[in-house]
């Protein structure tokens, strides 16, 4: 049974106030709120448990240390992954996607040639730039078109065997695109020896992953986009990339041996996981995906694109208002503007005046922005705990706002 309310129930910060009206949170794509049991299991960490991970014989120590590596089987159960020490604790995709693009320095040359797409977080952009900028490689974008859509019969065209990275996202946050990464897997498999980065930052919180299936060799998410705290990230490797690669920072708990004369690497995960972890956060990450999977990810799925079906007829009921990627395979956001309103933060700051919460701007995408030609949208993402009412309520001010401004 899915119980709206009694979801609604463990947020406690939906019964807050905004400006004097109830708080319509409609900002998911950047972070969720979280629910009591992860708020609680990250106080009870700190009011009961704190004490470093993997360092202490004392007792605290070993109780904190089980409860984070409970954490990462829990979440490799998440993901489907094969081994438990192949899913590495980050402090969210920037600095995953960063790690990545870091340890494949040396397997990249002069010519050489990464391929990205159109629809990229710029995190998933500046990190492939800068590698470029230390190799010499090339990076080669998949277009899109006016629906948002990406261009796959350029993937064919550009896979060849200079091809050593294919990194794309699985959902876009700024359109809420769902992509074939399935297909862009395997024409990547099947025409080159790239390695596969899947940015899942925007399908994590939404979909069932299985890395297995999809035979990636990465795939990375934020824990604070999926009810966990901010700070908490996850980068899944393959085991043998993995142990072929070089580590990212080097410090404390990454090594075997450290001398002057030389030092071996710790194995997998440590060799990834220098200095100290956010232990609290990393243990609240396994409470959040306790909390999806007590809802089920069919559930939330089906609840969300309830969510974005509706929004869309709503929204498009209004004259002059246009989705961005209204046509295309979506899930959870809503992007648009409204004719005659030049700026998005306009319409945001009213919103916001009625409590409800939107993102507005180019949401980190200023090359999908330049494709369409404009500043920035207006933002709507869902997460399990909104309501139809709540996506009335964004209409109504939406409305308000085309009134007020045009
Ligand atoms: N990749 C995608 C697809 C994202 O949506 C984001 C964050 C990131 C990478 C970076 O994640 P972080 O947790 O390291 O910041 N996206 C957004 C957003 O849409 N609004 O605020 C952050």
């Amino acid at each position: 049974m899915f119980d709206i309310q009694e979801i609604r129930s463990q947020f406690s910060i939906l019964n807050r106030e905004v400006n004097g009206k109830p708080l319509v949170y409609l900002d998911n794509a950047a972070t969720s709120q979280k629910p009591n049991s992860v708020l609680e299991v990250w106080n009870e960490y700190y009011t009961e448990l704190n004490a470093n991970v993997h360092r202490g014989i004392h007792t605290l120590s070993q109780l904190a240390t089980e409860e984070m590596e409970l954490s990462r089987r829990k979440i490799q159960k998440f993901i489907n992954a094969k081994n438990d020490f192949e899913v590495i604790f980050t402090k969210g995709t920037t600095e995953g996607l960063n790690l990545i693009s870091y340890i494949l320095t040396s397997k990249l040359k002069q010519g050489d040639e990464i391929i990205i797409s159109y629809l990229e977080h710029h995190s998933n952009i500046v990190p492939w730039q800068l590698l470029c900028d230390r190799t010499g490689a090339k990076l080669r974008v998949i277009p899109i078109d006016e629906n948002g859509i990406l261009q796959l019969d350029y993937l064919d065209q550009f896979l060849s065997e200079k091809t050593k990275v294919v990194s794309v996202n699985q959902v876009s946050n700024a359109l809420g695109i769902v992509n074939p990464i399935e297909e862009i897997i395997a024409k990547t498999r099947a025409n080159s020896n790239a390695y596969i980065v899947i940015d899942g930052a925007q399908s994590a919180p939404h979909f069932s992953i299985d890395v297995q299936a999809l035979d990636c060799d990465f795939f990375v998410f934020s824990g604070h986009k999926m009810y966990a705290p901010m700070g908490t990230g996850i980068l899944y490797g393959k085991q043998e990339i993995l142990e072929d690669l070089p580590p990212f920072h080097g410090g404390g708990e990454m090594i075997a041996v450290c001398s002057f004369d030389g030092t071996t690497y710790a194995g997998l995960p440590f060799k990834y996981e220098a200095g100290t972890p956010n232990v609290g956060g990393n243990i609240a990450l396994g409470a959040a995906v306790d909390f999806m999977n007590k809802i089920g990810h069919q559930n939330i799925q089906n609840h969300e694109n309830a969510l974005l079906d509706y929004a869309q007829k709503q929204l498009l009921k209004i004259d002059g208002l246009k989705v961005y990627g209204e046509n295309a395979n979506r899930t959870g956001v809503v992007s648009f503007n409204l004719e005659g309103v030049g700026i998005s933060s306009d319409v945001g700051m009213i919103l916001d005046k009625m409590g409800v919460a939107v993102r507005t701007g180019h949401h980190c995408t200023q090359p999908i922005m330049d494709f369409f030609n404009i500043a920035g949208t207006v933002r709507a993402s869902f997460a399990v705990y909104n309501t139809f009412e709540e996506i009335d309520l964004l209409a109504e001010g939406v409305k308000k706002a085309q009134r007020m401004l045009s």
